[in-house]
């Protein structure tokens, strides 16, 4: 979705998620973290971690800006970033990863069942908080679409479809994941696999 936002088009390679191959050589070799996505450069440098990716990717190549155009936009958007990511998005997947996601994840991380049901509630807490912050506004960052709107729709997207649906009764992050939902991006930008557990972009 961020490179289609950005027009950007590049080579790609599908691992077997499911199968494990992101948790060993050769992939493990180049990117040591074994998740996905990493993007692998022309020198041999591989950048992993999305939020690295989408800052490399905006330095070369700043319009449109989905971090910021100038020092205070950047600034803000990496705020709501942290928010977003420390506050809601990796509560939801580890909610996930230690609960519905467990076959998958018990032998790749260590995972913590006990804490699943504290996790996906404190994901919760920071939907609430934010809901109030949406309100009168189009996007996380205010009016500017960034990569802080890809984190957090991807995140809930994917979320929704094993067991962590957003709370109908936060009004403003309904009506702004339908907004993003409906930017061209979202849809051309989904992988068939995803499409078919029910995702929207
Ligand atoms: N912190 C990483 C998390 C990446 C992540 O969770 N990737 C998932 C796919 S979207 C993955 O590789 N899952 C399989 C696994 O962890 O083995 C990032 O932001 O890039």
């Amino acid at each position: 979705m961020f490179l289609t936002e950005k027009g950007i088009s590049l080579p790609s390679e599908e691992l077997d998620l499911m199968g494990g191959e992101n948790r060993r050589p050769p992939y493990t070799d180049k990117n040591p973290g074994g998740q996905m996505p990493a993007l692998e450069l022309e020198d041999g440098t591989v950048i992993a971690e999305t939020v690295a990716i989408f800052e490399y990717l905006e330095e070369k190549n700043p319009s449109p800006a989905l971090v910021g155009s100038n020092a205070e936009e950047r600034a803000e958007t990496r705020m709501w970033q942290r928010r977003i990511e420390l506050g809601i998005t990796e509560n939801l997947y580890n909610g996930f990863r230690y609960s519905q996601g467990i076959e998958i994840f018990k032998d790749r991380m260590r995972c913590l069942p006990e804490a699943a049901d504290g996790l996906k509630a404190k994901a919760q807490d920071g939907l609430e908080w934010l809901d109030k912050l949406l309100e009168g506004h189009d996007f996380v960052v205010g009016d500017r679409f960034t990569m802080v709107d890809i984190i957090l729709f991807c995140a809930t997207d994917f979320i929704a479809g094993v067991g962590q649906p957003l709370n109908p009764e936060h009004k403003n992050i309904t009506a702004w994941k339908e907004r993003i939902a409906a930017r061209p991006s979202a849809t051309s930008s989904l992988h068939p696999g995803a499409a078919e557990v029910g995702m929207q972009g």
